[in-house]
């Protein structure tokens, strides 16, 4: 084990070496960076193995209880570095590295970003795992081992192009294919009854079937030894066909099932927040779902023998609705293949599910079609039903005559499986992200079921771990923390509430704003080397990176930028800080309005950026492949966080608290996690504007808000709104941004407009208050020492303690 009393810098120059040589065949001085990044990495996991081993040995003698979070998304981005700052020999490593005369941050450079997620949701997994490791508790992250994760974005003349992300291509040193415990799964085909033992069984028959293969990958704990596991579901064909059989019918079969196995896990699904409703998403859950639960089943049923026990020594939790066919398949191995009677088998899934809601956005509500959810799982759909019959029964037993509780309840209804109803019937808690979030879920959304089942509602604000977002993404920050408060803060985000007591402080302060300057000046080396603009980090770096979305507001944001353009070149003596915008976002492949919303932020970024007239006041930059390793940079550079979603629709956000962590100030809505932060920090510590969540679901409700209303009263916005459609930023085509007009004009579905003079407000405050140095200083140091509550070590042990009922292991 590497550590740091008893790290040995010759022996790992001799293993780095050896790795070479037996991975390559080269000699240190000879092979590439990628190579030596892999023989780095090879080194790495060789410490981390006799961990991982005794870490599960310890959990199977000491029988404790495990939580499988089911995702359909895990955003890890790299390991190398992380497991370095986990295994306490990050500053080792880079030592001994240097001395061969190699450089630590183009090595992990050389690392690609495991993007199999698309943004907050599945970053939170990622997160709930270091933390669940660092905590101790016994935990597998079950998802699926995308060939193509998050595609790589291209920006080519103002518009993103979407490129194939290769992420395997020279393979992935920390994985572990665990053939052994391959399992199959089987979709299509028809159930047959036949009788055993006088016992009606349900049998599939005329399936497909692929050969769900697990590749491990390690989650290392912070400094206590500890390895978790994130088991990913790769697709194998089933061969079992007989090459020497000229039988058609078998040929055709096997020919399909190779093609079943080869698309299964081809690639990761680009949509934020929305539901597609491609059969092959199915496909993808249920996969991935069959085989983490058969494994969950055959592995308790190796030390344990009675199967009406399972949720005392497992808990699954899923991430969204995504996973929630695991209830009935849950049900299909206990009844099916375990024997159980139905309500036996009902209340052992009951009390082994959770679900976690993580939106009220109407497009990512997940329904499958009777006929497609059938057809591909048929022995599944009927296990649904039987649910949905008795599940309607009991709102008839409550609600006596209710006929429109049944028609909003139901889990079968207008020709759909509704998978959030699925998985309320189907859990023993149900949670939301953030406290707002929970409540517009009790009171709206999920009304009906709050009502019927208020014990199985409760919160958990999100939160996001300081291991990657402040110790490996911000050194400098980290160091001078440590140096303020030892260093505690790593796996107790509360200790940083001991920096207050530096918030006045002169010196602190400079410390703390040329520790902000030193980031700005790498954001802004990076800038100049991807993007070739000049930014001047005396400015402020006012930022917005984050999916691109409507209810986002992006499109709120440049139309800002827009105005304030508008008003240097009617002013242009006019005094204001130079501001340097600075944009990251990927649009899903098929959202058209995300998309040209981001041409037009390249748009306006050229013609600005070019504009020598305004003395470079303000500038304007996107940048390519917005990820989790560039998002470090940027986090830590930010002096203003922007997190200005329509109110009641950012369930939480995550992003907003990697920002407060580094000592950025929000500028935001009063939405999602933004209520808590302002509560940590204090209201006259943030930039808040814009309409509350009641107010909006109040317009939503009365449909009384018009648009052209505030158009006919505002100038500034008539002006910018003219531009989107005058060739203002498009002279070679003056159409180009009419999409945009068209959907502010006639109907703002986000509220931009009547948001937008409170917005233009809130910034006019951040230019006079950033000019009181001290004071900004000061509020900077104040948001990082208030982030505390933000960690998800605290979320992890709420989930642990209040749902799960986790116990922690000891080694
Ligand atoms: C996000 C939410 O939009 C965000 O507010 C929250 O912080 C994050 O989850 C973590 O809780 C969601 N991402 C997705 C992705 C899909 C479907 C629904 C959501 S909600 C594919």
């Amino acid at each position: 084990m590497i550590k740091k009393d008893t790290f040995d810098k010759e022996k790992f120059k001799k293993e780095l070496e050896s790795n070479v040589r037996m991975l390559f065949r080269r000699n240190l001085d000879e092979a590439t960076t990628q190579q030596i990044y892999q023989a780095v990495a090879y080194s790495v996991k060789d410490d981390i193995i006799d961990n991982w081993i005794e870490t599960h040995k310890a959990y199977e003698k000491q029988d404790k209880k495990m939580v499988y979070y089911m995702s359909m998304e895990f955003l890890m981005g790299r390991a190398l570095g992380n497991n370095m700052i986990n295994l306490l020999c990050y500053d080792e490593v880079r030592e001994t590295l240097e001395e061969l005369g190699l450089d630590m941050n183009l090595i992990e450079d050389q690392e690609p970003d495991a993007a199999l997620g698309n943004g907050g949701l599945g970053r939170l997994a990622a997160c709930f795992l270091d933390s669940l490791a660092t905590l101790g508790y016994p935990a597998y992250g079950c998802g699926i081992r995308y060939r193509y994760g998050m595609f790589k974005q291209k920006i080519e003349n103002g518009y993103q192009v979407e490129v194939p992300d290769n992420w395997l291509k020279y393979g992935n040193p920390f994985e572990i294919k665990r053939d052994e415990y391959a399992v199959e799964v089987k979709f299509g085909g028809y159930v047959d009854v036949e009788m055993h033992n006088g016992r009606q069984k349900f049998v599939q028959k005329g399936y497909q079937s692929v050969r769900a293969v697990p590749y491990d990958m390690p989650i290392v704990g912070y400094g206590n030894h500890i390895v978790n596991t994130l088991r990913i579901w790769d697709a194998e064909a089933i061969n079992n066909f007989n090459l020497d059989s000229f039988d058609k019918g078998e040929y055709e079969k096997a020919v399909e099932q190779e093609n079943l196995a080869r698309t299964i896990c081809e690639v990761l699904y680009p949509n934020d927040n929305h539901m597609a409703g491609k059969e092959l998403r199915l496909k993808q859950q249920y996969f991935f779902i069959s085989a983490s639960v058969q494994r969950a089943v055959a592995k308790y049923k190796q030390t344990h023998d009675d199967i009406r026990k399972f949720h005392e020594k497992v808990t699954f939790q899923l991430n969204d609705t995504h996973p929630t066919v695991a209830v009935a398949e849950l049900m299909r191995i206990l009844v099916d293949e375990e024997g159980l009677e139905w309500d036996e088998a009902w209340e052992v899934t009951r009390k082994t599910c959770a679900y976690t809601n993580h939106t009220i956005m109407a497009e990512a509500l997940e329904k499958w079609p009777i006929e497609l959810f059938s057809r591909l799982l048929p022995r599944v759909y009927q296990i649904v039903e039987e649910i949905n019959r008795r599940f309607v029964i009991e709102i008839q037993n409550k609600y006596p005559g209710d006929q429109e509780k049944i028609r909003k309840m139901a889990i079968l209804y207008d020709g759909q499986v509704r998978m959030a109803h699925l998985a309320i019937a189907g859990s023993y808690s149900v949670n939301g992200v953030a406290r707002l979030h929970t409540e517009i879920l009790k009171k709206r959304e999920l009304r009906d079921f709050y009502e019927m089942m208020p014990e199985k509602f409760n919160n958990k604000t999100n939160g996001i771990t300081q291991r990657r977002f402040l110790l490996h993404g911000n050194p400098l920050l980290a160091s001078w923390v440590t140096d303020k408060i030892g260093d505690d803060w790593i796996t107790n985000l509360d200790h940083l509430k001991h920096l207050k007591v530096y918030v006045d402080d002169e010196k602190c302060q400079q410390e703390f704003m040329n520790i902000k300057y030193q980031n700005k000046v790498r954001l802004a080396k990076y800038i100049k080397e991807h993007n070739g603009i000049d930014v001047d980090p005396r400015s402020i770096f006012d930022c917005q990176v984050k999916r691109l979305h409507e209810y986002k507001r992006q499109l709120m944001n440049i139309l800002h930028v827009m105005y304030l353009y508008n008003e240097l070149k009617a002013h242009p003596d006019m005094d204001i800080v130079p501001r340097t915008f600075i944009f990251g976002a990927k649009a899903a492949a098929g959202y058209y309005t995300a998309k040209l919303t981001i041409k037009l932020i390249n748009a306006v970024a050229d013609k600005i950026n070019n504009d020598s007239s305004i003395n470079g006041k303000i500038k304007v930059v996107f940048i390519e492949d917005y990820r989790v390793s560039n998002a470090e940079l940027i986090f830590a550079a930010a002096d203003v966080s922007e997190q200005i979603s329509t109110a009641s629709k950012e369930a939480s956000g995550t992003g907003n608290m990697k920002f407060m962590l580094n000592g950025a100030l929000t500028l935001g809505t009063m939405d999602g996690a933004n209520v808590e932060i302002v509560e940590e920090v204090g209201k006259d510590n943030a930039f808040i504007f814009g309409l509350s969540a009641e107010q909006v679901m109040e317009y939503e409700k009365n449909k009384n808000y018009n648009p052209r209303d505030v158009y006919n009263n505002n100038q500034d916005v008539r002006q910018v709104l003219t531009q989107l459609v005058n060739g203002f930023y498009s002279p070679e085509n003056p159409e180009l941004f009419r999409a945009l007009y068209d959907a502010l004009l006639e109907k703002d579905t986000y509220f931009t407009l009547l948001d937008f003079d409170s917005y233009k407000e809130a910034h006019n405050r951040i230019d006079a208050a950033y000019r009181d140095e001290q004071h900004w200083a000061r509020t900077a140091m104040l948001q990082t020492a208030s982030a505390g509550k933000f960690s998800s070590d605290r979320t992890i042990e709420e989930y642990a303690k209040e749902m799960w009922h986790l116990e922690k292991v000891t080694l």
